[in-house]
């Protein structure tokens, strides 16, 4: 049971209006047949998608660019460029800041807010033709890449060197470096490598007017004043384009292990955190929760291999533990006898536990947690609000949205299917879905600015992981006070006095 005293009520400041029309867009040009003709002297023609003569490339072709992962956010341009050099960018959006013309930069689109795909006719800026590694140094771990390159091929290149990008999720087989940083994504590996605003050495940006800022250092250290690198992290295309990335790759551990825990119930996650943490200590990489609804769909829409029913009968919730330290037996022995602690306690806080013993099993319960953004997208059109709240209230978060939708007769097969939860819990950042049959502005209606508020009484985050995008740029006021908002106004104007840059995202 939730003690009721804790859910303590904060008064909110209710937002005098609440709008959904992206600001941001006046002003600013399309993309016209005499663009493309100066685009053509600096890309070849292979790097150049649009339906305008003479390009006139069957808007199919766009779609995958101008609709996002979810199906949710459609955008209608007709250009996509494709630049393979820093120099390229810098010419193209040099070109766009003097006819004033909006640029959205794509990474891998697989962006969860609506942020990389535009909102009219921007012309989109693709990265993926700049996917070159420039260095990597095995003395210190300092990998430089292109903008464009995947996570899972940096992963892959960097697993000869023994090393390992300090970033891991889900999408890992779309998404880009570049992409990454601009969302200064969390994912599965936050735990234990901390947030890309430390891991970021260095980066190359082009800025709204076509200048390169190089930053792209390869320094541990260097206190010489602002670190403007720091901006780009999290911008999510804003302020400029990130065409490179220094990044500290993490020495790849000598070994890794995972068990998937089943609880009797949610209470249970928080004392079973402190508990794993407290026996696992150095050797703790991730600790990750999954609601049953959840771990219902995984199984039901095929995403790793589902634990024997018969054990996990009666579980409210799994979390999946992994441990990634120096040495196999240490780290074997430290899991093993967690587990046997957990499974004899006087009350144990567990029911069962699976303990993977192959690699092939170890990928496969990874399987089920990577799996869950999938399955949720397969049984249906899911509304995301990626949340920091206290650990303690993940639960509360899910159950109370829930019965909200169930009061407004929004909870049945042909609207609300199924209100899930799962999340880094030792990040305290939940993942509320809302898988319904279909999006309707009368369920976003009923969830915004629901979700919001509640978050907001629990002094939460709008958004821990994802950004704001499109989606949340009229929630912002949630999470950032009017001075906050008002200054990331003038950083914007400083930067970016066209507005060019990402139009209609981040900022109200
Ligand atoms: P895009 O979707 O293309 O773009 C995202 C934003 O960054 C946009 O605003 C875009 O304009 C901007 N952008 C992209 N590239 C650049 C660039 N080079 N320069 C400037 N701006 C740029 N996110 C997490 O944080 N943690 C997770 O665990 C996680 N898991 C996911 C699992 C799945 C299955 C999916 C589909 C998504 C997941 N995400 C997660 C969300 C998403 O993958 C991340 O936000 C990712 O970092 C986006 O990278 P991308 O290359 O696809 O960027
Ligand atoms: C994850 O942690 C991602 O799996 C995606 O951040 C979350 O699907 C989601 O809502
Ligand atoms: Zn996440």
């Amino acid at each position: 049971m939730f003690s009721r005293q804790l859910a303590r009520r904060v008064v909110l400041r209710v937002p005098r209006r609440w709008s959904h029309s992206p600001a941001g867009l006046a002003g600013l040009n399309s993309v016209t047949e005499e663009d493309l003709a100066h685009f053509a002297k600096i890309l070849p023609s292979s790097s150049i998608l649009s339906t305008l003569s003479p390009s006139a490339t069957p808007s199919s072709e766009l779609e995958p660019f101008n609709n996002d992962w979810m199906d949710k956010y459609h955008g209608k341009s007709t250009t996509v460029l494709k630049p393979r050099t820093t120099q390229e960018v810098s010419e193209i959006v040099r070109w766009c800041n003097q006819r004033k013309i909006g640029i959205v930069p794509q990474g891998g689109n697989t962006g969860l807010v609506g942020g990389g795909v535009p909102i009219k006719d921007e012309l989109i800026l693709s990265l993926a033709n700049m996917a070159k590694v420039r260095s990597f140094d095995d003395v210190s771990g300092i990998l430089v890449a292109d903008a464009g390159c995947i996570l899972q091929s940096l992963t892959d290149y960097l697993a000869p060197h023994h090393h390992i990008v300090p970033l891991d999720l889900g999408a890992k087989g779309s998404c880009q470096i570049g992409g990454n940083v601009s969302t200064n994504a969390g994912g599965l590996r936050l735990l234990r490598y901390g947030s890309l605003h430390g891991s970021v050495l260095g980066l190359e940006v082009v800025l709204p007017d076509g200048t390169v800022l190089d930053q792209l250092t390869s320094l541990r250290k260097d206190n010489t004043g602002y670190d403007l690198k720091q901006l780009f992290i999290g911008a999510e295309g804003t302020l400029g384009i990130v065409t490179g990335v220094s990044i500290l790759a993490a020495p790849a551990p000598q070994a890794s292990n995972n068990v998937m825990l089943a609880l009797p119930k949610f209470e249970n996650v928080q004392p079973l955190y402190k508990e794993v943490k407290r026996q696992l200590s150095e050797v703790l990489s991730a600790f990750e929760f999954i609601d049953r609804t959840v771990y219902d769909l995984a199984v039901k829409h095929g995403q790793g291999r589902a634990l024997n029913p018969q054990d996990i009968e009666g579980a409210e919730c799994f979390v999946l533990v992994e441990t990634s330290g120096g040495n196999r037996e240490h780290d074997e022995q430290k899991l093993n006898s967690l587990l046997e602690s957990l499974m004899l306690a006087e009350e144990p806080l567990i029911n069962t536990g699976v303990l993977a013993s192959s690699p092939a099993q170890f990928s496969a319960l990874w399987a089920i947690r990577e799996g869950l953004t999938e399955a949720v997208s397969k049984e249906g059109k899911a509304y995301k609000y990626d949340i920091s709240v206290p650990l303690n209230k993940f639960q509360e978060v899910v159950d109370k949205t829930r019965e909200h939708l169930r009061s407004k007769d929004l909870l049945h097969e042909n609207a609300v299917k199924y209100v899930v939860g799962y999340g880094h819990v030792g990040d305290g950042n939940l993942h509320l879905n809302v898988v319904a049959a279909a999006y309707t502005p009368e369920i976003e209606a009923a969830l915004e600015p629901f979700v919001y508020e509640l978050v907001a009484s629990y002094k939460g985050s709008i958004s821990a992981e994802h950004g704001i995008g499109v989606m949340k740029t009229h929630a912002l006021q949630y999470s950032k006070n009017p001075t906050s908002i008002e200054w990331m106004k003038k950083i914007k104007a400083l930067f970016d006095p066209n507005g060019i840059m990402n139009p209609g995202k981040v900022l109200p």
